[in-house]
């Protein structure tokens, strides 16, 4: 069986392209370090201590535990000091957000979990027909227990913003549609940044036998292993942007961007809607007549709003690509690669129409970059390499 803890891939591709990035990102972070005791930086605050004994105590009750993780990180959105108690329990392990994730490595990640003997499915939580898929295999896996128990405990735990509690309101609202609530509906608060869900609270999806899905406050560890992971799970969002600054996880973002030659695919796939468009545009000619047919399609909400985010996303490829294309530095070194992200950021400051000299530029940049990353708009990414599988007999 494989492990669970395992080793990152080291083969030598993997660890030149991993010397750069950490060079640029010990630099930029200086002494500081994914600590709870790393001094100013308010890491590890104290709700999150007495909510991850809360948490533990729990699970000790807990019949199923489905472990929200973030597609994006499925391994580095694992909360380590809760793997040991999560173990021996029935859990179910959620990539959610799968919409943001690459498609084409998803599987990859599936199949690693499956040699872990590790059920894991993933999902995105506002989707009904992806959550009827993870609640069909909590039937199953709870078959036994919900014909013997009167009561069942299912507790839904992971790292902050990973939607937890986007993901119960699901299945809260699927339960309802089965089994009519009397009270008013409860809701979890669903939000955009980390610390949303402060306290454990109890929601009942069935009854005979009586169902209660927990949703708890997300939970970090107090010591993030490496200051690596501490910035992939910024940029997922699970850490508050504050505790290591937009400009940071802005500089880590180009750095992996550049290492994987993003741009370079951009690229080719810009292109390739071009041609798809000058195709399209060929074929109206053909059939004009089509035309003149009124046309039925319903005007899209916000037109605007839609138009200026393609328009800002074509122009942050460009500068990246631009620069980086133009770029005789070697990317894998961390000097050179340092100076390549520094002279995007000022590409980008002009594709972003952010004024020369305006105050905080660099951080409005940074903002801005993080937020189109953070909504999709750059592409479905998973940042996490998957592990070599190792099967031990
Ligand atoms: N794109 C995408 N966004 C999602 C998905 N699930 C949740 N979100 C968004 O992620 C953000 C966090 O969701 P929450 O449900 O509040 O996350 P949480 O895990 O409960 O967070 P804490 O309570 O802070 O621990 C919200 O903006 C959600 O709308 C998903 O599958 N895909
Ligand atoms: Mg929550």
């Amino acid at each position: 069986m494989a492990t669970l803890n395992p080793k990152p891939p080291s083969s030598l591709l993997e660890r030149e392209r991993m010397k750069g990035i950490t060079g640029v990102v010990k630099k930029a972070l200086g002494e500081m370090e994914f600590t709870a005791a790393g001094g100013a930086i308010n890491w590890f605050p104290g709700h999150m201590a007495a909510a991850t004994r809360a948490i533990r105590d729990r699970v000790k009750l807990a019949d199923m535990v489905i472990e929200v993780r973030d597609s994006r990180i499925p391994l580095s959105s694992a909360n380590q000091d809760l793997q040991s108690h999560l173990s021996s329990k029935r859990r179910i392990i959620a990539l959610n957000k799968k919409d943001l994730a690459n498609p084409n490595i998803m599987h990859k990640w599936t199949h690693f979990f499956e040699s872990c003997n590790q059920d894991c499915i993933p999902i995105n939580a506002h989707s009904k027909s992806s959550v009827r898929k993870l609640l069909e295999l909590v039937e199953f896996k709870l078959k036994e227990a919900i014909s013997r128990e009167p009561t069942l405990l299912v507790m839904v735990i992971g790292v902050p913003n990973v939607g937890k509690s986007a993901l119960i309101n699901s299945i809260h609202q699927i339960a309802s549609a089965r089994f009519p609530v009397q009270e008013k509906m409860k809701r979890a608060n669903v939000g955009p940044l980390p610390g949303v869900t402060q306290d454990i609270a109890g929601f009942k999806i069935a009854h005979q036998p009586s169902i209660y899905v927990l949703d708890t406050p997300g939970v970090l560890v107090p010591s993030i292993k490496d200051v690596e992971t501490g910035l992939k799970l910024s940029l997922a969002g699970s850490v508050k942007d504050s505790v290591v600054g937009e400009e940071r996880i802005a500089q880590y973002l180009l750095a992996v961007l550049n290492t994987r030659g993003t741009p370079f695919h951009w690229k080719q796939s810009n292109n390739r809607r071009t041609e798809g468009i000058q195709y399209e545009a060929e074929e109206m000619h053909r059939f004009s007549l089509n035309d003149l047919r009124p046309k039925r399609r319903p005007p899209l909400p916000n037109k605007s709003d839609v138009v200026y985010v393609e328009d800002l996303v074509t122009q942050v490829q460009r500068a990246l690509y631009a620069m980086l294309s133009g770029f005789d530095g070697n990317v894998e070194d961390e000097n050179d690669l340092e100076s390549l992200i520094e002279l995007q950021f000022e590409a980008l400051q002009k594709a972003m129409k952010i004024p020369h000299k305006a105050a905080e530029a660099r951080l409005k940049v940074s903002k801005k970059l993080l937020t189109l990353f953070r909504a999709g708009k750059l592409g479905p990414f998973i940042l996490d390499d998957v592990p070599l599988i190792t099967n031990h007999h």
